[in-house]
């Protein structure tokens, strides 16, 4: 499996590795907005609709046949903790997005960077187990590094972290990765998640600090 290290990616956005007001912490802590949701592997299903050329699902084994890598990602939580070094297997996001056929041109935008041509994704809403939600502008979703992992630090993902199946996100605060993620869905217009609807960043910068809008 292909193993890469993306934890200098702090240089593209800020000069410390651990973005201003986190402090470092060596264990992970759950935050969930509810209980962790029962899965059952048999009845799941990971679909990606909205505005792509070919709508997709797929099973719990299909999904876990998709081309896998294991990368080694900081993850910064927006109450304050960061935790350096966690490693987590998954697929990339563009992998998804390439196969649902979602086409990019980041030239291709106003200066609200929104699409300057209708009908064409420009943002994202990921969906959960639990019911929650997460929404991103398409182009920070369209990196390597935002992952749909099943594994960290090479176990299986414990369910309290959002097992079977999560998103990871270390280009952003953590709660734009859904725990027990079962879709995502490709947008023409911004659509405000749970914690976005509640007063958080739409972007969620660790580096600019983005914590609320
Ligand atoms: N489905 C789902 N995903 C979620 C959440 C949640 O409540 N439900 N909480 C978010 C928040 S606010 C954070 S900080 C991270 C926490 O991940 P952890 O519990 O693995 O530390 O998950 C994010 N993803
Ligand atoms: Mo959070």
């Amino acid at each position: 499996m292909r193993e890469t290290d993306v934890t200098d990616l702090y240089q593209e956005f800020g000069e410390e590795r651990l973005p201003p007001g986190q402090h470092e912490t060596s264990t992970f802590p759950v935050l969930s907005m509810g209980e962790t949701p029962s899965w059952d592997p048999d009845s799941w299903e990971f679909t990606v609709t909205g505005a792509v050329e070919e709508e997709l699902s797929f099973t719990w084994e299909e999904f876990r046949e998709l081309a896998a890598e294991t990368q080694t990602q900081d993850f910064h939580c927006v109450t304050g903790w960061s935790k350096l070094d966690c490693a987590f297997t998954g697929v990339p996001f563009p992998e998804l997005a390439s196969r649902a056929g979602v086409i990019d041109d980041p030239n291709d935008r106003d200066s609200t960077g929104n699409r300057t041509e209708s009908g064409r994704a420009t943002h994202v809403v990921f969906s959960a187990l639990d019911g929650y939600t997460t929404d991103l502008p398409l182009e920070d979703c369209l990196r390597e590094e935002v992952l749909f992992a099943w594994a960290y630090d090479g176990d299986k993902l414990p369910p309290g972290h959002g097992g079977p199946l999560r998103v990871v996100t270390p280009h952003k605060y953590a709660y734009k990765g859904a725990k027990w993620v079962d879709g995502i869905e490709f947008l023409t217009e911004a659509e405000p998640g749970y914690w976005e609807k509640r007063g958080y960043s739409r972007t969620a910068n660790p580096w600019r600090e983005e914590r609320y809008s």
